[in-house]
């Protein structure tokens, strides 16, 4: 991306922007910046995003879906009365023509939205407040989505949760891997292998399939900046078909660990307690009324098992393949990203006695 994309797709939308374009970091895959535009059709703060082609080809059926998506989320808040306290929604700016992406001469697409002004971004769930605002706002957009009555939605990455399937291109990666990095990550493939049963609890469940994020994490939750309530969800890229426990699973893996995803090799991890309740309480007060079922209880736990582990085999997978998916900022990164998942796998797994009587 040169300085060039970036001035000729606001100008496609036309903004005019005011200063430089600031980064926006975070994310593994996507690129995002700030952007403060000036004059009277574009005053204002901007978040303008550009979408990695290699990961979503389908750029058309992700602008969509979000589109689709953050539609519904903002009606269906306000046909319920929810006020800018509860939730906010930031839906995809249109260019003047009446498009939603712009595409640059690299074959990847840009996309533009309004700023959530008076929200916060949070890395982690920092403690049990913050555990608490990730499950209410997670709590609240599976609330919203099960009242979904829009056009069908598109599943730009098809099998995203078909942990299964990962686990078999997990193998495919290690027969072809580049054998100094096939030994430096030993340890951790005899672990994935030696618990390939956990990738089977989720897909043989019959669960019902719902609308699911699919990236459910502490990172794409804004909190509201004077109350610390969690009042948007962002980061639409991937909601399609899925399970509601693929979401759960996710939020375990993001918010109830005592290490960072990007913990530096060597910090211990384990299952914060208070941070685990919080989340429960916050999933269980933002869903109100579509309150999880007995067989989604039944494997609250194990969902969080099976997501961790299937982001373990795609760190060490990715590892193996020479870093080509999630950017990375140093060596071993997604091997020390590998390691985190895998502990905080077995944590729950090891934790699991304690912690279900607290879902019941
Ligand atoms: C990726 O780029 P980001 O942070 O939104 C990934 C998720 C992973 C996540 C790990 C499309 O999301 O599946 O869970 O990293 N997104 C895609 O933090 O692969
Ligand atoms: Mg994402």
């Amino acid at each position: 991306m040169t300085p060039g994309d970036l001035a000729g797709v606001l100008s496609a939308f036309g903004v005019e922007p005011r200063g430089a374009p600031e980064p926006v970091g975070g994310g593994h895959i996507n690129q995002a910046w700030r952007i403060t535009g000036a004059g009277p059709r574009s005053a204002g703060r901007f978040l303008l995003q550009r979408l990695n082609p290699a990961v979503f080809p389908d750029a058309t059926a992700v602008l969509e879906n979000c589109a689709l998506v953050s539609a519904h989320l903002g009606h269906a808040a306000r046909a319920a009365g929810w006020d800018e306290g509860r939730w906010r929604v930031a839906e995809p700016l249109r260019t003047p023509e009446g498009r939603l992406g712009v595409p640059d001469d690299r074959g990847a697409w840009w996309r533009l939205f309004p700023w959530l002004e008076g929200t916060r971004a949070i890395l982690e769930a920092a403690d049990a407040a913050e555990a608490h605002a990730v499950g209410t706002a997670f709590g609240r957009f599976h609330a919203l989505m099960a009242r979904y009555d829009g056009p069908p939605l598109q599943s730009p990455l098809p099998g995203f949760h078909d942990t299964p399937a990962r686990l078999r291109r997990f193998e495919a990666a290690l027969a072809g891997a580049d054998p100094g990095r096939a030994q430096a990550a030993a340890a951790e493939v005899t672990f994935v292998l030696e618990h390939r049963g956990w990738a089977e609890a989720l897909a043989g469940a019959g669960l019902p399939l719902a609308v699911a994020h699919n990236d459910a994490k502490a990172a794409n939750v804004l909190l509201d900046a004077s109350s610390g309530a969690g009042v948007a969800v962002v980061d639409l890229d991937t909601v399609m078909p899925g399970l509601r426990l693929h979401d759960v699973g996710d939020l375990l893996r993001s918010v109830v660990g005592t290490a960072a995803e990007d913990a530096p090799a060597g910090v211990p991890v384990e299952v914060d307690r208070a941070r685990f309740r919080a989340l429960v309480a916050g999933l269980k007060a933002g869903l109100g009324g579509e309150a999880l079922t007995a067989a989604e209880r039944e494997l609250f736990v194990p969902a969080g098992m099976v997501l961790c582990y299937e982001q373990g085999i795609r760190f060490l997978g990715d590892y193996l393949e020479g870093d080509r998916y999630y950017r990375t900022s140093r060596a071993g990164q997604n091997l020390d990203r590998a390691r985190v998942q895998l502990q905080l796998a077995a944590a729950l797994v090891a934790a699991r006695g304690e912690l279900e009587p607290l879902v019941r």
